[in-house]
């Protein structure tokens, strides 16, 4: 006829051992546009990982980890394998050849969507 209070009592035990270290980070990650954006949160998609966040206008990314997992430099090269640049490395050439044309930060390219400005004259 106890059995009830008990039960309850491990259930309360077993949630406090759910949290496990979190840690959080706030790095400079270089980025024009929603598709960067995208691209580069989705490359968090990570075990460990439990929040990446990119905000645009600061070029900031905000990222919640497991502080077992993940480490500050193996963070910040999750953005340069993507080909985003981050304030301490550099995405490789090759990487950043492959993103999308609008995204071409090291450039100062614009996106469309900012613009629709197609018929922008290249000068000869
Ligand atoms: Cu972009």
């Amino acid at each position: 006829m106890m059995a009830r209070s008990l039960f309850a009592l491990v259930c309360l035990t077993s949630a406090a051992s759910g949290w496990a270290q979190k840690a959080e980070l706030t790095f400079g990650v270089s980025g024009l546009c929603g598709m960067c954006e995208n691209r580069i949160e989705a490359a968090y998609d990570q075990k460990g990982i439990v929040a990446a966040d990119y905000d645009l206008d600061t070029h900031t990314l905000h990222v919640v980890y497991r502080a077992k997992k993940w480490d500050e430099e193996r963070l910040h090269k999750l953005a340069t394998a993507v080909g985003h640049d981050t304030d301490k490395f550099k995405a490789s050439d090759e990487v950043y050849a492959n993103i999308h044309g609008c995204c071409k930060y090291r450039e100062h390219a614009s996106c469309p969507s900012h613009d629709h400005d197609h018929d922008h004259d290249h000068e000869h």
